[in-house]
């Protein structure tokens, strides 16, 4: 096991490629995208969480990218890392993984072992992906071709785990296939679970992030009734995190952003559905109220402006982090564009200020704001400001120093008279 060829070079498949690399492998990173083939041969990461350097070390250890297939021919490992985004029937949207295992079928030579790693719903391995690489080889060459899956697990800017020290989970369509899943991936990951099969290790992945997304919905849906009831669910949070065991604290935000944890759960419920025809209610009723979460922070908002008698109509606002989450570029599912949206139609005037963005057009909007220059200025001069990621950055302090009101949805700031907590 000695040739792997990565296929897709995103957050998911460059981080790996350059780690099997290390490893010895020789590892060849295969893109549809020219641009971003070029780059990396020139030694230009275009993924936040690989430095120019650590690309620069994997060239050096003999990775390369190409947009060319035929690199399969040689390949021992075939990985596939595309995107799987939700499709518009709720489910994935799968043709990258359905042209990835085509263009496998086509080139695939030798003995291979291929991996889907893209996030999808269970028997997507046995039903989809497999029969797309078999389908037009030969009898022969589909007893060398052994098929596994294994859920990626990289978690946009996580500083403490990566690809080696993140335990990975392999399961084949069969034995022998779960085997060699094993053994290539503990040639450069310190630890790895065999499932019992593909399926399992789809529905692992699901498990891990439908368990995030209902708990955060639990805890958002306990904000608003704590709320009323006048109890500081924040500190009763604190709290029950004193406990050392059975519970995980999950805490209350402005929306659920990412292109994981909104997104992975509603493969599931669109499977249950489509095969047995009822539905995963659990994960209906977090999508729902996690998609009201940004609603409620602009209605908090609107409130806040009314207690002090300021119209929303012309208030000036400023939304302090507009990414996803803290600490990280990525903008995707932000709960920033519905939040920016609905006070906009009400008729604030909104800015923005993000570390991480420079400019900012607000999904489902037509505006396109500058990052704010002088963040002290803003925050003084604003009617309100409502802090959505608190980016390290930030020095939180200051803002309280300087703000007339400030609209905490993170329940970073202890409360003050200028600070509301959502
Ligand atoms: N969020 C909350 N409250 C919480 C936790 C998260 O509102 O208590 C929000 C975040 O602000 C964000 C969204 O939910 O908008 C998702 O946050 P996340 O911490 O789950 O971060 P992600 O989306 O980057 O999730 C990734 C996932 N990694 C993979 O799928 C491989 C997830 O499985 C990881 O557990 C997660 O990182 C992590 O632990 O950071």
């Amino acid at each position: 096991m000695k040739n792997l060829v990565v296929v897709g070079q995103g957050y998911v498949g460059l981080p790996m490629a350059l780690e099997a690399a290390k490893n010895g492998l020789n590892v060849v990173g295969l893109d549809t995208n020219d641009k971003i083939v070029k780059s990396l041969n020139d030694g230009q990461s275009h993924i936040d969480d690989v430095s120019n350097m650590e690309l620069v070390s994997g060239r050096n250890n003999g990775y390369r990218a190409t947009t060319d297939p035929s690199c399969i021919r040689n390949a021992d490992v075939v990985v596939v890392c595309v995107p799987t985004p939700l499709g518009s029937e709720g489910g994935p949207d799968l043709i990258p993984v359905i042209n990835s295992a085509k263009t496998i079928g086509a080139n695939i030579e030798g003995e291979t072992l291929c991996i889907l790693e893209s996030t999808t719903y269970p028997g997507t391995t046995e039903e989809i992906f497999a029969p797309e690489i078999l389908k037009n080889l030969s009898s022969e060459k589909i007893k060398k071709t052994h098929i596994a899956f294994s859920p990626e697990r990289i978690d946009p800017g996580n500083a403490k785990f990566g690809v080696k020290n993140t335990p990975k989970v392999v399961g084949g369509l069969t034995n022998e296939a779960t085997e060699l899943a094993v053994k290539f991936y503990s040639i450069f990951v310190n630890e790895v679970i065999a499932a019992k099969g593909a399926k399992e290790a789809e529905m692992a992945k699901l498990l891990e992030n439908t368990f995030r997304h209902v708990n955060i919905a639990l805890v958002n849906e306990m904000l608003r009734f704590s709320q009323e009831l006048d109890i500081d669910l924040w500190n009763a949070i604190d709290c029950a995190e004193s406990k050392p065991f059975g519970f995980m604290a999950f805490r209350p935000g402005p929306g659920v952003g990412g292109h994981c944890i909104p997104v992975d759960p509603n493969y599931l419920s669109h499977r249950v559905k489509a095969k047995l025809g009822y539905a995963f209610r659990m994960v209906e009723l977090a999508e729902e109220i996690n998609i009201a979460a940004p609603q409620y922070v602009a209605t908090r908002a609107w409130r806040n402006l009314n207690d002090r008698r300021i119209a929303v109509n012309g208030a000036k606002i400023l939304l302090l982090g507009v990414t996803y989450k803290e600490n990280i570029a990525d903008r995707r599912e932000s709960p920033a564009d519905p939040i920016y949206k609905r006070l906009a139609s009400w008729g604030a005037e909104v800015s923005y200020h993000d570390p991480f963005v420079p400019t900012w057009t607000p999904k489902g909007s037509n505006a396109t704001l500058e990052n704010t220059e002088n963040l002290k200025e803003s925050v003084q001069s604003a009617d309100l400001v409502i802090l959505l990621q608190p980016h390290g950055s930030y020095d939180l302090h200051e803002l309280v120093l300087w703000t007339n009101a400030l609209l905490d949805t993170r329940g970073k700031l202890t409360e003050s008279p200028s600070v509301e907590r959502l």
